[in-house]
């Protein structure tokens, strides 16, 4: 099975990239960069027409909505709340107070699927960041 998942930083395609490698599923990743409008871009509309990640693409076949997603119970949910819970941190939000919920972000952090997914998104985003300083 061939699995290619088109992410962007910092987007809900990290759900589906800690997923992927939560499954311990071999995949592909293709960036796509918000920041350079990439997601408008013909070669990726022919992916998603609605210009938006995260896209799944299987055996050809695209996904393109988080019911779609195959994988069992538990990932997703998880690793929604967690991509929740590090926007409060990325766009320096008041944090909720629920301890409880600041503990799973903390237990998430330590997973290896969230390490790589996050060392991934920290390299796509210097690739990303040098390219809009060629174009500027
Ligand atoms: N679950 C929906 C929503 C996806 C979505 O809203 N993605 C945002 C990132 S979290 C996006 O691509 N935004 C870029 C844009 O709207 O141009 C889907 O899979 O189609």
């Amino acid at each position: 099975m061939k699995l290619t998942l088109y992410y962007a930083p910092i987007t809900c395609s990290l759900v589906p990239l800690v997923t992927l490698h939560e499954s311990g599923a071999d995949f592909d990743v293709k960036p796509i960069s918000l920041k350079n409008k990439q997601q408008h871009d013909a070669e990726y509309l022919r992916i998603n027409p609605k210009g938006k990640v995260p896209a799944l693409v299987v055996d050809g076949e695209v996904l393109t909505d988080g019911k779609e997603w195959t994988f069992d119970h538990w990932t997703a949910v998880d690793a929604y709340l967690f991509w929740v819970w590090r926007r409060f941190g990325v766009f320096k939000l008041k944090i909720p107070p629920f301890p409880s919920y600041a503990d799973h972000g903390e237990r998430m952090m330590e997973r290896d699927s969230v390490k790589r997914a996050l060392a991934f998104e920290r390299e796509v985003q210097a690739q990303a960041e040098k390219a809009a300083q060629r174009i500027r």
